[in-house]
Order: C-alpha cells, then structure tokens, then sequence
C-alpha cells in the first residue's frame, strides 16, 4: 500500500511513527513543511523535516518532540559570551551537525531534496521524506509593533513561535516565496500515485497550510485517485499542543474539530478532504463535519505513545479504505 502525508511538525512526526508501527509493509511518502525553515549563524535550520528524521530514526528529544536526545549546548553557550544574537532559539551541539551538513550541502548547489536524501541515508526513517520544495518558502507572521512604521511588522515564524510564544495577535501569516516556488521532485508524484493520502493532525495554517501554498500541491491533492483523510489537530476546542488557535484565529477559523474539517473543505465541493477524524470529546460535531460533504468518525486522538498513535493510524487509514473512490 502506498501512503501519501503531508506533515509539520511534532504531531505529524508522532502520527508518521504511528503509521509505521501499523503498517511496516506500506511505502510512506511524507512531504515535510519547510516554511519554518529559519538561517541562523549562517546554518539552515529545517525544523519540521529534522523532527520528522529524529523522530523516525530514533534519535529525537522524546519529552521536546524536536532536538535531539542526549543534547549539550556548548556551542550556544560559546555564542552567548561572544554576545551573538539570537539567543532565542537555542541550537543543541549534535543538532547542529545536521545543519552544517546541510549547509554544506546547500552552498555546494545540492537542492533541499537531495540534502534531505542525505541525512536520511543516516537516519533511516524508514520512509521517504521530501521537502514540499527545494524553493525557500518562510512563513512570517505580521504582529502589533508601536515602533513599526504604520504599527506593524511581520516577523519570522520561529521568532513569533518561540520567542514570543505566539502571544500577540496575528493579522496575516505570510508564506514569502511560496507564489514563486515549485513542489520538489517527487512530490506530486507521491501524492497522484498514493492509494491513500494522510492529513494528519499538523497546524493547519503553517503546516499543512504552507505545503499546500505550494503552487501544484493543493491541485495534486485534488486530483489524487485516492481518498483524503486528515485528523483534527483540535481536541475539545483547544490543539493539543503548540498555538494552532492563534493562527487559525487570524485566518478567521474557529478552534474546532468541525471548523477545521470546513476550513480544508469536502473534496465533492472542491475541497481537500473524504473523511475526517475527531476525537471521542468532540462526538457532538460529527454531525457538522457529515453535514459538509466530509465523512467523519469520532475515535480518540490523543497519541501518548507509539501504541495510541498506531491505533490512530489504523482508524484513519480503516476510514480511507471504507471511502475507497
Ligand atoms: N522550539 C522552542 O520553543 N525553543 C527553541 O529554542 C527551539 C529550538 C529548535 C532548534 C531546532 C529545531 O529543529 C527546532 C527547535 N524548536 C525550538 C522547535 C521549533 O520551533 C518547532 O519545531 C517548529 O518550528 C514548530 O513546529
């Protein structure tokens, strides 16, 4: 069985490990976000694609969901006594191996694929990931700013995320570069050849919503032969972890379970989605989501563990097999 999935981050890498523990004898294509990608002290940071390889290879900060496991931060601390700014978001000495090997890569003219390709071969994810494209695409986020000219001012996604802990309103989040980029090599290929694709519960603005800004992603999911499933990344009104309200809130979506589901829309109507999970809490809004063309199922999503993230995989995937189009 080939499965197609659009991941962010954490949530997305702990489903993808979920998956794979369900169904070891699928071939799993993920397509990785990269709108969080940030440089810093001139190193490439792909934050969502190195939670993904971690959490795949087995090499994650299991409590973090991102970083690596058993981290020393000497280097950082270096940077702090030189007074090197940003000191904001904090880069751990084994994880910045993979950044200089990256940016090695990326000035030697590899595209992102092939230096993800790279990593992998280290890592063994045991699916294949994919950036959604070798382009630069950043998501930055237009805030409150009484010293901005006009008041405002957009900032990066990761300063907005980490430092600011997503607290001011957002007026607009802004994919820049995403109008001139392109999906990379064998993205829609993985996406037209699935016999399911997988929306699993990643931020629906600035994850799934950035790689489906990708010109040609958005159209490949439409056309895909086969069913779309997503899982809500709202649980009884509040996301499971991260500020996925904060960013829904400033494309004007509720934080619901069923306002996500009409947010991707039903694939009969033009949409994205044939079915849709929300949690056991949210058993109320099945209705809602039916009601909108999408099939829905209420099961419970709260992955704590490989196992509960296994059965989550299954649920979906049981969901898709029943919807088979
Ligand atoms: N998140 C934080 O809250 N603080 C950090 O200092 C931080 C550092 C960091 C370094 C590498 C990396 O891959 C991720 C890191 N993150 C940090 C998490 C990051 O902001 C998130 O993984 C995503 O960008 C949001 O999904």
């Amino acid at each position: 069985m080939r499965i197609a999935v659009l991941a962010g981050g954490v949530g997305g890498a702990r489903f993808l490990r979920g998956l794979r523990e369900a169904f070891p004898a699928a071939e799993v294509s993920v397509i990785g976000n990269t709108a969080d990608d940030i440089t810093l002290y001139g190193l490439r940071v792909c934050p969502d694609l190195d939670t993904v390889m971690y959490t795949l290879g087995g090499g994650v900060h299991e409590d973090q969901g991102w970083g690596r496991a058993d981290e020393t931060f000497a280097v950082q601390e270096e940077l702090a006594a030189y007074a090197v700014q940003p000191q904001w978001f904090r880069l751990g000495d084994r994880d910045i191996a993979t950044h200089v090997v990256r940016t090695q890569m990326l000035d030697a003219g590899y595209p992102l694929s092939a230096v993800t390709e790279a990593l992998c071969a280290r890592w063994k994810p045991g699916v294949r990931l994919l950036p959604m494209s070798d382009e630069r695409v950043e998501t930055h986020v237009v805030v409150d700013d009484p010293d901005a000219e006009g008041g405002r001012r957009a900032v990066h996604f990761q300063e907005y995320w980490v430092r600011m802990h997503a607290q001011p309103s957002a007026y607009a989040i802004v994919a820049v570069g995403a109008e001139q980029s392109r999906p990379a090599p064998g993205v829609v290929e993985a996406l037209t050849s699935a016999d399911v694709v997988l929306l699993p519960p990643s931020n629906p603005v600035v994850s799934i919503g950035t790689i489906l800004a990708v010109p040609g992603i958005a159209a490949a999911l439409r056309e895909a032969a086969a069913p779309v499933v997503g899982v809500s990344p709202i649980v009884a009104g509040a996301p499971v972890r991260g500020y996925a309200d904060k960013v829904l809130a400033a494309i004007g979506v509720e934080s619901s379970a069923a306002a996500v589901a009409v947010h991707y829309g039903a694939r009969e109507h033009g949409g994205l989605l044939d079915g849709w999970l929300v949690d056991t809490r949210d058993d109320a809004q099945v209705a809602a989501v039916r009601d909108a063309g999408i099939t829905c199922r209420a099961v419970p999503l709260l992955m704590t563990d490989v196992a509960t993230a296994a059965a989550l995989a299954r649920d979906a995937v049981d969901l898709a097999s029943g919807l088979r189009r």
